[in-house]
């Protein structure tokens, strides 16, 4: 970012269609693991702001859930609604797509981005991805005049590749004022969520076909002792076949979960950890609005 001379600080949407990169984005400006990925649609659950404070300017980016075609699941309705809700009230909006590829879903963040009245940056994701069809780039002037005000910038999330200049651009957007978050803060999420999101991530990316969308992650315990970060974890599931899955064959899968989950927790917390992790059948949440509220997910 950009040393621009009076404090600045707002809110940047970071919106897109499931998969085009808007986690790994957020990831790669904070310089940190805080919000999780993986090749799967609906990923990310929940907005999350990711806090990032240089010299004078601070940004507060939201992650949001992709805006996605509409079905029946509670779930689905949920995520939907707070990635349209991150449009409304923020100072600048990055519109995150996939140079590779432009669906339906595209199309639909297109049609709320164009009611945005503030600034819009379009971040043509994966730009490293040279090698695939570029069936996109035809398409960049027409979004171009579909979005008239915009400012459209190749990146690589992936890769870090221009970035720099992405948030340059987002800095000399934003409103002059004070800063709304200690310099050193970089999520308002608890460190409770973010572990139980490195579970979850961790599920998401060892499953294939097989995955149990519906899963959710619990931390029942999650306790200093000295030099060692005792973390608990239960894994809910909506089918006792999931559960088995989850498991795998003598405990191989599950034992591969928690390792990977608890070497990103090492780092994120600085901190040796003792992860336990347990599976349990919930019969039929995610299709429950009231089992979610009891989830502690938040409207
Ligand atoms: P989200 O659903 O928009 O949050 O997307 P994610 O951040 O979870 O990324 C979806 C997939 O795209 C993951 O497998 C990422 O590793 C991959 N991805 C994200 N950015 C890039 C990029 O710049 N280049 C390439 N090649 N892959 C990327
Ligand atoms: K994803
Ligand atoms: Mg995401």
């Amino acid at each position: 970012m950009t040393d621009t001379g009076e404090f600045r600080c707002g809110y940047v949407a970071i919106v897109g269609r499931p998969n085009v990169g808007k986690s790994t984005l957020l990831n790669h400006i904070l310089g940190q693991k805080l919000a999780i990925t993986s090749r799967k649609p609906q990923t990310t659950r929940h907005n999350m702001l990711g806090i990032k404070t240089e010299g004078n300017v601070q940004a507060i980016y939201v992650d949001t859930p992709g805006l996605h075609k509409q079905n029946d699941k509670a779930l689905n309705r949920y995520m939907n609604k707070n990635a349209a809700a991150a449009l409304k009230d923020v100072d600048v909006v990055i519109f995150v797509v996939d140079r590779t590829r432009w669906t339906e879903e595209d199309q639909m963040v297109l049609e709320r981005v164009q009611f945005v009245r503030g600034p819009v940056l379009v971040a043509v994701n994966k730009a490293d991805r040279l090698d695939d069809k570029t069936e996109m780039l035809p398409h960049l002037e027409w979004l171009a005049q579909q979005l008239p005000n915009a400012e459209i910038v190749p990146i690589s999330a992936l890769q870090g590749k221009n970035l720099d200049l992405l948030e340059k651009l987002v800095a000399e957007r934003l409103p002059e004022g004070e800063h709304f978050f200690p310099e050193d803060q970089i999520t308002d999420r608890s460190s409770r969520f973010l572990a139980a999101e490195l579970v979850r991530e961790k599920i998401m990316r060892q499953l294939g076909a097989e995955l149990p969308y519906q899963i959710t992650v619990e931390i029942e315990e999650f306790k200093q002792e000295g030099r060692i970060l005792h973390i608990h974890a239960l894994i809910l599931v909506e089918r006792e076949g999931q559960k088995k899955i989850i498991i795998g064959e003598k405990g191989e899968r599950i034992k591969r979960i928690g390792q990977e989950a608890r070497k990103d927790m090492e780092v994120l917390f600085d901190s040796k950890v003792m992860l336990n992790l347990w599976v349990k059948v919930k019969g039929g949440w995610s299709d429950d609005e009231r089992a979610l509220h009891s989830l502690g997910y938040r409207e």
